[in-house]
């Protein structure tokens, strides 16, 4: 098999264990063999077997590499916008507000079931494509707009297909994000719904987790629990839209059931940051949703770092709460909003978001995993998570492949 060699870079290798540091490689050499990373350390330390079986040589011109970023929690497939709800709230009215008059999450809902494949697929694309645009190689995309197993398996068959794209796309299905409208006052009827449709959506491959949104506007605990259940039942990890507005303790319920995520968790408490801890589920911090939402409880940061919990940072790329495609603007903003230092920004866009999908291949350049990384014009690190709407990427190599 043949090698390509990367080389004239610094390299953050992200990897874990050399303390806060970003895991430098300075004068680095990356060598990539059959779209996995074969070697990577300093450029004079190649070992001679590698160096003579280099097929292709890549100058990075002094670019800083990174991992390929993960966008860990989006729900990217969705049809219309709610920019009119944007104005209503700009005039006053308040997110919760507007989810009880029958908007929110509904209007998006009426407006994804309308769409065709083709529409949804095409109005989801420029999204994944600025994100991709952002060194995103891996990006998680939720379900939740459908509602019903068939409009479900359409949004989750168009999140598959975005996969044609040079980008790791991993599909979760969040079928308990809201009531419907044809349940309403029947939540739990409508939780059966749910339990009906994960197998079968199981079954036509379009689930790699689950997800619910547990919150006093969407399902209750037990609610939440049943559709764990149903997961635990076919092998599926979860993940929990948990203490977004409020401490319903739906940390301790997901660590319960050993959630690869607890996501928001501006309301966390100290009991529900030591169960993820001891579950070893990673806190994903959603900035981008705090800021357009205007809210002021900040995730309990020092908490989840006082239980060594690993923290990720996503986009949440949805139109109610987070119209972002920038995971980029999130690096500023989980730092400028949560005071992450823009080492741990890094880390929960590439090693921990890859611990919030249980994905053991990628998060960091190490051998033996996905040839997935970004040359970025910067010489720091701390220059990606410093700049506001400045884009330094300059190249994203996939599997080994150069884009
Ligand atoms: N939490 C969120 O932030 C999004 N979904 C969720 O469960 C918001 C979804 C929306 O408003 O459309
Ligand atoms: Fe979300």
């Amino acid at each position: 098999m043949s090698i390509e060699l990367w080389t004239g870079c610094r390299a953050a290798t992200m990897q874990a264990g050399a303390g806060a540091s970003y895991g430098l490689v300075e004068d680095a050499a990356i060598a990539v063999e059959a779209g996995r990373i074969a070697w990577i350390g300093g450029r004079n330390e190649l070992p001679a077997a590698l160096r003579d079986r280099v097929t292709q040589r890549h100058d990075c011109g002094g670019a800083l590499v990174t991992p390929g970023l993960i966008d860990c929690h989006t729900h990217l497939v969705y049809g219309g916008d709610r920019a009119h709800e944007f104005e209503l709230r700009l005039g006053g009215a308040s997110y919760e507000d507007i989810a009880r008059a029958g908007g929110g999450i509904a209007s998006t809902v009426k407006a994804t079931r309308a769409a065709s494949e083709a529409e949804l697929r095409a109005q989801s694309l420029p999204r994944l494509r600025a994100l991709m645009g952002d060194g995103v190689t891996t990006v998680e995309i939720k379900s939740g707009y459908g509602l019903s197993l068939e409009q479900e398996a359409k949004c989750l068959r168009v999140a598959r297909s975005l996969g044609d794209e040079p980008v790791d796309v991993r599909t979760t299905f969040l079928g308990a994000h809201a009531l419907p409208p044809e349940f309403a006052g029947r939540a739990d009827d409508y939780i059966e719904e749910v339990l009906r449709m994960l197998p079968a959506l199981h079954q036509q491959g379009l689930v790699d987790a689950v997800d619910a949104f547990c919150e006093r506007i969407a399902f209750s605990t037990a609610q939440t629990e049943r559709v764990f259940e149903a997961a635990r039942r076919l092998g599926l990890p979860v993940k929990l839209h948990a203490e977004q507005l409020s401490d319903s303790g739906g940390a301790q319920l997901a660590a319960r059931y050993g959630a690869l995520s607890c996501d928001h968790l501006e309301w966390l408490s100290e009991e529900g940051a030591a169960a993820m801890a001891q579950a070893g589920s990673a806190a994903v911090l959603l900035p981008g949703a705090f800021y357009f939402l205007r809210d002021t409880r900040v995730p309990p940061v020092d908490l989840l770092r006082k239980h060594a919990v690993p923290i990720a940072v996503s986009t949440d790329c949805n139109p109610g709460s987070s119209p972002c495609t920038s995971l980029l603007l999130m690096l500023n903003m989980a730092c400028t909003l949560f005071r992450l230092t823009p080492q741990e920004a890094l880390a929960g866009v590439t090693r921990n978001a890859a611990l919030a999908l249980g994905l053991k291949d990628r998060g960091v350049l190490a051998p033996g995993l996905r040839a997935d990384f970004v040359l970025w014009n910067v010489q720091q690190p701390a220059q990606l998570s410093y700049a506001m709407g400045f884009n330094p990427h300059r190249q994203t190599v996939f599997e080994g492949r150069p884009l």
